[in-house]
């Protein structure tokens, strides 16, 4: 007879098994897989190596860890149509300087109203919001809300721009889960640049069911956002600049909320941490330790990841955090009274990272614990949410990316998002759910993948495996190390429209010829990003007629308007309250969202026979516009 444990170990093996053997079918178009049949890699042995750093010494640990300040809603105006709030927002993208070096030139920087990182948005689930972002600055930009299913022409398509002198409402949904997103730039040549330069803030939608929990609460307090970064400054104190590299900008010095290698007093309690990686190119993987035993890491428990909660905590000494991933952590110091404790990185993060590493860029930040003992009520329940999971069965993979170097442009299956006539790679019918193969054979580089729009599920890894937090939850970025080959599963919906997915690494994505001077030799043809886009396609039975479709990202009717400062100083003109009411008013007729409800029962229908293509029209009708 069998004992328990070796019972219990047997339905481990076979279990493992079973996932590792998953059997897709791929069934890709042709013209996608002669694609990949004809890439041809660059070799990165002969890639020239990154440029060493050189930023001036500093004193790590000097400078308390800023808290960004919470934004507040300019006003509150009446959705005309749910007779709901709408939240409304106004930032100005200005320069700043920031005394980072105290002997040297202040850094010139230029960030959401003035700030970097930008104001924090906190936000109910359930409340829409609209952004006014005024471009005072000297380039384009184009906002990009991360983690947030917004319509196309509100979701910073790269090329829907906004000049200086400009500015451009953004409309948001904030009806998904609880979840820490982001705001940042995602202009065309300029994301790596203004992103790196500032324009980057956080967004938090809360939701009373996630408050019920108990966890650590507090905006600042218990409740602590942590945005790394990691830049590179001149031998006179001022910000290196991002033009002119074209491979990655890892960066000598690491920033928390905007300031170096930072410490923060903490009492002996849980916090919640919110971790962003908002670098251009370095990815993390943190951990914790003491001053007194630097080899130690301490566990600590993931909760949350890019579309929030995780199903159960997910206990861990370690967490790889790649560009623009966010993952949320409890991390108890009540054993630790009155002890000093670092937040480390492991540079090369156990093999999976190519990232250069620097004289201090394991370094963090320090947790300084009081000795005074508190009370602390807060707690980790065993439970955290039921994630929705696109629903199970799904084998089929239905498209295949390879994420790729070729003649010294960054590419996917062999198109860059100049290639305007090509850039869609894939069209998915509205509300299906689709397995994309996403490979890094760029053997040497790692790229981390970012899809517009979708949560989706991480379902299999080559090598290491899927990492236990990122399975847990539901993400939208996941990060492919050299040589990986990663499935990602996802429902396209609810909206129609075209949308983009690219790699993270903000270098990657802007790399085009014309702006490094260098390379200027590269045909104007052969200007390409790592970046692409895929159209959810309107269902033509789909039977619910929207008010208005928002499927272009450059639809006019929403892109950038010219304004006069003057106005923006004294609130007239467009900035007038009145105006920004009938603005805000006159989008929201158009039901950008407020259909959510219609169109998801439209396509569930649709869908419900596995195939909405055999479907006649099913009864819904346009609601009437007031
Ligand atoms: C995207 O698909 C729609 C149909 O849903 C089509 O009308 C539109 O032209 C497509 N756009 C692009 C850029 O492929
Ligand atoms: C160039 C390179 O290293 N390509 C690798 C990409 O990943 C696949 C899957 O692991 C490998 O087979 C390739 O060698």
């Amino acid at each position: 007879m069998l004992s328990k444990l070796v019972r219990a170990t047997l339905a481990l093996i076979f279990t493992s098994f079973c996932v590792v053997q998953a059997q897709f079918v791929t069934k890709i178009p042709a013209a996608e897989a002669s694609a990949i049949a004809g890439i041809v890699e660059d070799d990165p042995a002969n890639d020239p190596q990154f440029k060493k750093s050189g930023s001036p010494a500093y004193t790590l640990y000097s400078a308390a860890l800023p808290i960004p300040v919470a934004a507040t809603p300019k006003y509150k105006i009446t959705n005309p149509v749910t007779q709901k709030e709408i939240w409304y927002y106004e930032f100005e993208i200005k320069p700043l300087t920031q005394q980072v070096y105290p002997k040297l030139k202040p850094a010139r920087l230029v960030g959401y109203d003035g700030k970097s990182p930008g104001p924090t948005i906190i936000v109910p689930k359930g409340t829409e919001t609209v952004v006014r972002f005024v471009n005072s600055a000297d380039r384009q930009n184009s906002v990009h809300l991360h983690g947030s299913p917004s319509r196309a022409p509100f979701d910073g398509w790269a090329a829907d721009i906004t000049n200086p002198g400009e500015y451009k409402d953004y409309y948001y949904p904030n009806y998904q889960s609880a979840r820490f997103l982001w705001y940042h730039d995602h202009a065309l040549h300029w994301t790596a640049e203004n992103a790196y330069f500032g324009q980057a803030g956080a967004y938090l939608i809360t939701d009373p069911e996630e408050d019920r929990l108990g966890l650590p609460s507090g905006y600042g307090k218990q409740d602590i956002p942590l945005v790394l970064s990691s830049k590179q400054y001149n031998s006179d104190g001022t910000l290196f600049s991002t033009q002119g590299e074209d491979k990655s900008l890892w960066g000598d010095v690491i920033h928390v909320n905007g300031e170096p290698w930072p410490f923060q007093n903490v009492e002996p309690r849980k916090y919640r941490f919110r971790f962003l990686n908002a670098a251009v190119s370095r990815n993390f993987d943190l951990f914790f330790v003491t001053s007194t035993a630097t080899n130690t890491r301490i566990p600590f428990k993931v909760i949350a990841s890019d579309a929030g909660l995780l199903e159960a905590p997910i206990q861990a000494s370690d967490l790889k955090v790649a560009v623009a991933e966010r993952y949320e952590v409890v991390f108890d110091f009540s054993q630790y009274a009155g002890k000093t404790l670092y937040l480390r990185n492991d540079e090369d993060a156990g093999g999976v990272g190519v990232d250069e590493a620097y004289d201090n860029t394991y370094q963090v930040m320090k947790f300084v614990v009081s000795s005074k003992p508190v009370t602390d009520t807060s707690k980790v329940p065993s439970t955290l949410r039921t994630v929705p999971f696109p629903p199970a069965g799904h084998t089929t993979i239905d498209h295949q990316f390879r994420f790729h170097r070729s003649g010294g442009e960054w590419k996917i299956n062999g198109v860059g998002f100049a290639d305007a006539a090509n850039r869609v790679l894939a069209k998915v019918p509205r509300g299906k759910v689709e397995i994309w193969e996403l490979e890094n054979s760029s053997g040497g580089w790692t790229h981390p993948i970012h899809i517009h729009l979708v949560d989706f599920r991480v379902i299999q890894r080559n090598g290491r495996g899927v990492e236990p937090y990122e399975s847990a939850g539901l993400k939208d970025v996941v990060w492919l190390g050299k040589n990986e080959v990663v499935l990602v599963e996802a429902h396209y919906a609810p909206w129609n429209g075209v949308y983009m997915f690219h790699c993270h690494n903000l270098i990657h994505e802007d790399q085009d010829a014309s702006f490094f001077p260098r390379r200027q030799s590269v045909a104007c043809a052969d200007r390409e990003q790592m970046m692409a886009a895929f159209n959810v396609t309107k269902l033509t039975d789909f039977g619910y007629d929207e008010v208005t479709d928002f499927g272009d990202p450059e639809d006019p009717r929403w892109s950038a308007r010219p304004y006069v400062h003057t106005d923006f100083e004294k609130e007239t003109g467009p900035f007038s309250k009145q105006a920004v009411t009938d603005r805000v008013q006159e989008i929201a007729r158009e039901q950008p969202y407020s259909e959510l409800a219609e169109v998801e029962a439209a396509l569930d229908e649709a869908w419900a026979d596995g195939s909405a293509q055999k479907r006649g029209p099913v009864p819904h009708y346009r609601r009437l516009v007031m």
